[in-house]
């Protein structure tokens, strides 16, 4: 814990709200950052043939479940290899009544398996829409936190932003990598001037419209033990600080390789969760958690090229605060 206050806190989100900024009625936040010329941009960052996706797997051994409200994702079958007579009694299927089903299934050799998955959306690699957080009762833009009701999120839900792709020049910050360690220390924070000094070390600048990649190397780190709890509970993350960072630079969104983007344990002691609240709900700028990161880290450290077209697009789920994803890096 730090001596940050409250008072800290309201003093950096009247600094960076965008609230406003593109219009009253503007759900797409920072992704507004990003032109045509950036979508031009990143497209010829493309010139040697290499996809990298970024998600982590979606199945029962991931990091969920410490904390009691989230699941990992489930997957069952509905249909699978035991069912090969099946069909023969799928009457209405095409429009085929049972007998004339029995006779297309016997006479031609068409089998099929289907599935299933049931997860909390926040479950494994994914975006946090503009309505994730909330506090003082208003969302991104000035919404009220009410727009967010049983029937989902009618103001910042994750489908608005699906009209950006989401495609821009994706910049992988390598902190672990730059310390020379395989994952910073449990509860690290990460500053901005680490975040300058990174960038330096690397050769590489950010740029308006830009989804910067924070890699802290924990999601390897969870890899190895598989324990949720201490995963969760020691991340080492971005400083709340590092949200005026983002603002100057005009970043689109980040993403990181650990739960919440942000370090634990809380830094301002009155404020959960401060640097959330500062991008999502007063910058309006979306957070990718659970990002695999580390096959692109490898390959950037041998050639030197830490800039590439990403893409990440959600899911258009309608009314979520959130999405499930797999974004690919290219270069
Ligand atoms: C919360 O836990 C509220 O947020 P996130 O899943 O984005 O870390």
């Amino acid at each position: 814990m730090t001596d940050w206050t409250r008072a800290d806190f309201d003093e950096a989100a009247s600094k960076v709200r965008n609230w406003g900024r593109w219009g009253e009625d503007d759900q797409l936040g920072c992704l507004n950052f990003i032109t045509p010329a950036k979508l031009i941009q990143a497209a010829g960052l493309v010139t040697q043939g290499k996809v990298f996706p970024l998600g982590v797997d979606f199945d029962s051994h991931g990091p969920q479940g410490a904390h009691g409200f989230r699941r990992n994702p489930i997957h069952l079958m509905i249909v699978d290899g035991g069912d090969s007579e099946l069909g023969r009694y799928l009457a209405g299927w095409g429009g085929a009544t049972e007998a004339q089903m029995a006779g297309l299934w016997d006479a031609g050799p068409m089998r099929f398996n289907d599935d299933f998955i049931m997860m909390p959306l926040q479950a494994a690699t994914q975006w946090d829409a503009l309505s994730h957080v909330y506090y003082d009762d208003q969302m991104y833009n000035g919404f009220p936190s009410k727009a967010v009701t049983s029937f989902g999120a009618t103001k910042n839900s994750i489908d608005q932003v699906d009209v950006k792709g989401i495609v821009s020049r994706g910049v992988l910050l390598d902190v672990a990598h730059h310390r020379g360690l395989p994952h910073l220390p449990p509860n690290t924070p990460i500053s901005p001037d680490d975040l300058d000094e990174v960038a330096a070390a690397q050769g590489v600048t950010i740029e308006s419209g830009d989804i910067v990649l924070v890699r802290t190397g924990w999601w390897a780190n969870f890899l190895e033990h598989r324990d949720g709890e201490a995963w969760a509970m020691g991340s080492p993350g971005v400083s709340w600080k590092c949200a005026e960072w983002l603002w100057e630079h005009e970043v689109a969104a980040i993403a990181s390789d650990n739960i919440a983007v942000e370090v634990s344990p809380p830094e301002i002691e009155s404020v959960l969760l401060a640097f959330h609240l500062l991008a999502i709900r007063d910058m309006g700028m979306m957070l990718g958690e659970m990002w695999n990161l580390e096959a692109l880290s490898a390959d950037c450290a041998e050639d030197g090229r830490y800039a590439f077209q990403l893409a990440a697009p959600p899911l258009r789920v309608t009314g979520a605060v959130g999405s499930p994803i797999n974004p690919l890096a290219m270069k």
